[in-house]
């Protein structure tokens, strides 16, 4: 079963390679703003977990360039537990401007918050 699971992961990421989704294009000032909001992200993922390479994929299209944290690493493992509640990917953690933090999990949920957003 382990061993089915990571090839159809390394299947999953070489499709994901080949088929790499166009990103979207603004102005230079434009993604500036962006990049600087997204500064205050982090999605917690697996590299091959399908609902993360969903969610990686719209970030590509959205030209963010959003920091992920492998949660297969004990440190950030750590983190998402304590932080989210759940070992669960993918999972965003957002820090607001009041510095109040919210852990959205739930791939549908990360995307329409990513493109509502940002699209
Ligand atoms: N409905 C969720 C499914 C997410 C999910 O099942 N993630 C798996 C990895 S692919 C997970 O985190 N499982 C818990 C674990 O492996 O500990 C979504 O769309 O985000």
């Amino acid at each position: 079963m382990k061993i089915i699971r990571w090839i159809l992961g390394k299947i999953i990421l070489l499709l994901n390679a080949v088929f790499s989704p166009k990103a979207m294009k603004r102005s230079t000032q434009d993604q500036q703003s962006v990049d600087q909001a997204v500064q205050a992200m982090q999605l917690y993922q697996f590299d091959a977990c399908p609902f993360c390479v969903k969610v990686r994929r719209s970030a590509k299209r959205l030209a963010l360039p959003l920091t992920t944290k492998d949660a297969k690493h004990p440190e950030f493992e750590q983190e998402l537990i304590q932080g989210g509640g759940r070992r669960k990917v993918p999972c965003l953690r957002i820090e607001k401007d009041d510095g109040q933090v919210e852990w959205m999990y739930e791939s549908k949920d990360i995307i329409l918050y990513l493109e509502t957003r940002f699209a």
